[in-house]
């Protein structure tokens, strides 16, 4: 086994048994070529396992993210139909390591999209938006890592949970949102604080993706990335984000 095989094996493990490791780079060796890779391998065993690609994650792109997590590189991960969460439903804590939630949107592809696209053409290839919450539950311990180990990682993705979905008609580049635990407001924010407008973020992702090979294909999903700072989150707390025109997404996680 290579290098990055063992590491995508360790990775996939830690996330399998719900264990925090110690970081893969502490010398500072890993290149982002080998960290996507890593990250690709990773994926790899998940999908050999029976899950399903059902589209990327982008992260860090929103001011508030990179400053709470102190790296400030745009990065993506890959999301598989495990990760998603019943809306309004439960989930077992038992599932993860120290998990963090934070508000995002989501877009829902009727076309694919690939390469140097417009902010207009990836619109049209938009079939629906959603308010959504992710959990990111790094497998790094205390949730630290640097640049190259936070992308083997998946991006510390873990699940999501998505609200109603709506048309893209309405204007969606600075809607209001407020994340609850527990009923009480812990983030006030907006969808602005996505590169300005999250079809931004939506536009990177079809750069990005086909840059790996593997552009945005219909029916995907892609997670715009966190408009706020993540909030810890407990066994038996509630959590929801209300957004402006798209209603709410929510979850329980069980005691
Ligand atoms: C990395 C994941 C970043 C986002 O939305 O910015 C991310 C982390 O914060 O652990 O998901
Ligand atoms: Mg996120």
């Amino acid at each position: 086994m290579s290098k990055l095989e063992n590491y995508a094996q360790v990775l996939d493990e830690a996330a399998l048994g719900s264990q925090a490791i110690a970081p893969i780079d502490s010398d500072n060796t890993l290149s982002l070529d080998d960290a996507y890779r890593i990250q690709s391998l990773s994926i790899g065993r998940r999908l050999a396992r029976g899950e399903r690609r059902v589209g990327v994650k982008m992260g860090f792109t929103s001011r508030a993210k990179m400053a709470q997590m102190g790296l400030s590189d745009m990065i993506w991960g890959r999301l598989t139909d495990a990760m998603l969460l019943e809306e309004g439903g439960e989930v077992d804590s038992g599932r993860f390591v120290h998990p963090r939630v934070e508000p995002e949107i989501a877009f829902l592809l009727k076309q694919p999209l690939a390469g140097n696209v417009s902010a207009p053409e990836a619109l049209a290839a938009v079939e629906a938006i959603a308010p959504a919450l992710e959990i990111i539950d790094s497998r790094y311990c205390d949730f630290k890592f640097n640049l190259p180990e936070v992308i083997a990682d998946n991006a510390s993705s873990s699940a999501f949970a998505l609200g109603a979905w709506h048309t893209p008609q309405c204007d969606f580049g600075n809607l209001g949102l407020v994340m609850r635990i527990d009923g009480r407001p812990v983030q006030v924010g907006s969808t602005a604080a996505l590169l300005g407008h999250p079809l931004r973020s939506l536009v990177a992702a079809a750069r990005l993706s086909a840059a790996a090979g593997e552009p945005l294909q219909a029916g995907w999903i892609v997670l715009a990335g966190g408009a706020t700072p993540a909030e810890w989150l407990k066994p038996g707390q509630h959590v929801s984000v209300q957004m402006q025109q798209l209603g709410s997404a929510g979850f329980q996680l069980r005691a």
